[in-house]
């Protein structure tokens, strides 16, 4: 029988010897930035992830195989591909593997990578949610729902107000998946550190979080984490001028009639005309941080496993 799966020689080394991995989404580089930054972005996101002492484990379809662990060329492919690779969500997942295409995987299709191979940690920019008016829509991404089932603890930067905040951690409760803020008592809203909604947990350390993952995972409460990372303050948009944009971009996108899986990369490509690439180097530098953020986390996770 065809292998639909895979994960590369470093990864799966680094997994059984209890040494540090952190996994990497792919829509981000396909359907979240534009060409040559996108690949830019997610080499350089590599390579911090070395210099911090992991394993980076970028998720993708390549060909038809879930890859947990791409290589370079594959990144560069799939972000010269862009929107032309197919975005793949969980329900993605086996059309186009059967189909040998190339696929971005979102965070639910990484997620679901990640529970497959055994990868404990997760960073990205920013997460789906509920969109705006999702009451009536139902227009909430599969992202809350892997989140419910998928034991992986993502780090982000929150959500954008592309979509409703409020109504997004309102799933994320029904869903049991704990929200943490790190260093933060606040949602924070991607491009800015403050969303007006507080989160239930504030933790001030990776070690903390890497005991409630632990914690976690002896329970079997089952589903992930979520960990919310503000971004820098020296990095942040002004909340007025940034909302203003994204008011103006989801209120043209409803009129022109743009929804379902397509609707998230077409704001985030709008967002970035509309802003003349001051979200995009926001966007870049929260992912970053992020990243960091993950590695400690990811690290520690190794260090309590080893004291057992
Ligand atoms: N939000 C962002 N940047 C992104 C995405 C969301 O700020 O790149 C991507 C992620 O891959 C996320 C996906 O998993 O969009 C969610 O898409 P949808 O809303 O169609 O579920
Ligand atoms: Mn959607």
């Amino acid at each position: 029988m065809k292998s639909y799966f895979c994960v590369s020689e470093r990864v799966a080394g680094a997994i059984a010897d209890n040494k540090p991995v952190v996994a990497l989404e792919s829509t981000i580089i396909s359907h979240g930035m534009p060409y040559p930054q996108n690949v830019q972005t997610a080499l350089e996101v590599e390579r911090i992830v070395r210099a911090e002492g992991c394993t980076p484990a970028t998720v993708a379809v390549i060909n038809g195989v879930l890859t947990v662990g791409c290589e370079p060329d594959q990144i560069e492919l799939l972000g010269k591909m862009g929107t032309s690779a197919v975005k793949v969500s969980r329900r993605d997942l086996p059309i186009v593997a059967a189909q040998g295409k190339m696929g971005a995987t979102t965070v639910a299709g990484t997620m679901y990578a990640c529970g497959l191979a055994g990868v404990d940690v997760f960073a990205t920019g920013g997460i789906g949610g509920a969109h705006r008016n999702s009451q009536y829509t139902m227009d909430i991404s599969a992202d809350l729902d892997e989140l419910q089932q998928t034991n992986v603890a993502v780090v982000c930067a929150g959500a954008k107000s592309i979509l409703d905040i409020g109504l997004t951690l309102e799933c994320l409760e029904t869903r049991g998946v704990p929200v943490v803020g790190y260093q933060t008592d606040e949602m924070p809203a991607f491009y800015t550190r403050s969303s007006g909604y507080k989160v239930d947990y504030r933790m001030d350390s990776a070690r903390q979080i890497a005991q409630a993952i632990l914690a976690q995972k002896v329970l079997k409460t089952k589903g992930g984490m979520l960990i919310v990372d503000p971004i820098p303050q020296q990095y942040s948009m002004d909340p007025d001028y940034i909302n203003a944009v994204i008011e103006r971009e989801v209120k043209r996108a409803d009129e022109s009639g743009i929804t379902g899986k397509a609707l998230t990369p077409h704001l985030l490509a709008a967002i970035e005309r509309a802003t003349e690439g001051k979200s995009l180097a926001a966007n870049i530098q929260l992912v970053f941080n992020n990243v960091r953020l993950a590695c400690q986390i990811a690290r520690e996770l190794c260090a309590l496993r080893g004291e057992q």
